[in-house]
């Protein structure tokens, strides 16, 4: 089915240290992402990027946490952005670290409510982000997204999440990076984590249709929040936190595949990737390839299990 893409660049670079991945929607659109999905039938509207004032710093109990202004005003910014453009088709995330998604997961929570709605959620990264902005030893709150979408206390001075997404809606693959606290936080919920051992002995097909299928009963609205990090760093060097052991090029080629087939997916972040660290564009390009994926590109037209 032909669908509005709305690409919307989210140059963020306050949720790590590591300068650089305010460039990652520019090498996006160089890499050709909006050709990359028009050619596959679907429309694409170019949003441009979302922009925030200069900050005055704001100070936070747990001194190691840095940027919290800057992050905070990405986070409504996008949240915003993100909502308004959930209502004219698919919104497409450029990032930008994983900080991003505090804001575009609560515009499309906010989305799921007016639209009556359940939000699932599938987060396709190395690391859990499930920290608070009160246990981070690192300080960079792109580890925390997920903690904010699932409601977990401790993230004052941001806005409370619009509407939490309990633990049975959101799964996570590619996890091989967790810290203490993250673990011992995750274990009270139910969040389906397939780990890279689970993924090892299982593949990526049975984990993902389970949660397709849940995703589908419900009539849920489908976040996919893709993390550079997922792939295997010898594919995908532009990254800060490369993690060793992560998807293969065809296995994340299939993930994108299967969601493509569930029809699902009604967002889009892709966060990480920055440019100065990648090897002649090849991540970049590697990342619109999994879009093109995504958006229906396939070797053969075959009848598929539908799910
Ligand atoms: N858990 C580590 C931390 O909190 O610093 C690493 C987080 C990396 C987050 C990346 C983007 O997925
Ligand atoms: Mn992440
Ligand atoms: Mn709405
Ligand atoms: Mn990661």
């Amino acid at each position: 089915m032909a669908q509005t893409c709305i690409l919307i660049g989210a140059p963020v670079d306050s949720g790590q240290k590591r300068a650089g991945a305010l460039m990652g929607p520019a090498a996006y659109r160089v890499a050709g992402i909006a050709a990359a999905i028009e050619e596959l039938g679907h429309k694409v509207i170019d949003r441009g990027d979302v922009a925030i004032a200069p900050c005055a710093p704001l100070p936070h109990p747990n001194p190691a946490v840095h940027h919290l202004a800057e992050t905070l005003a990405w986070t409504e910014a996008l949240a915003r952005a993100g909502e308004a453009a959930a209502a004219e088709g698919m919104p497409v995330f450029l990032g930008g670290d994983h900080s991003l998604s505090l804001g575009s997961v609560a515009g499309m929570a906010a989305h799921a409510e007016t639209a009556g709605r359940p939000l699932f959620v599938l987060w396709l990264d190395a690391h859990t982000d499930f920290h608070t902005p009160e246990s981070t030893v690192s300080g960079n709150l792109h580890g925390t997204p997920v903690a904010y979408i699932a409601g977990r206390p401790g993230f004052a001075p941001f806005p409370p999440f619009p509407a939490p997404v309990p633990g049975e809606r959101i799964a996570m693959l590619g996890i091989r990076s967790v810290d203490p606290a993250e673990k011992s936080a995750l274990i009270p919920e139910e969040i389906e984590i397939a780990d890279m051992r689970v993924l090892d002995e299982r593949g990526f097909g049975a984990p993902l249709r389970e949660f397709l299928d849940r995703v589908r009963a419900a009539n849920g609205l489908l976040h996919v929040s893709l993390d550079v990090d997922f792939l295997d760093p010898s594919i995908a060097p532009a990254v800060g936190t490369t993690v060793p052991g992560g998807a293969t090029f065809r296995e994340a080629h299939l993930v994108m595949e299967l969601l493509h087939e569930s029809g699902l997916v009604t967002s889009l972040d892709l966060v990480e990737l920055n440019p100065f660290l990648d090897e002649r564009g090849r991540t970049a390009k590697l990342m619109v390839d999994l879009v093109g994926s995504l958006m229906g590109r396939k070797v053969f037209d075959r009848p598929t299990r539908s799910f």
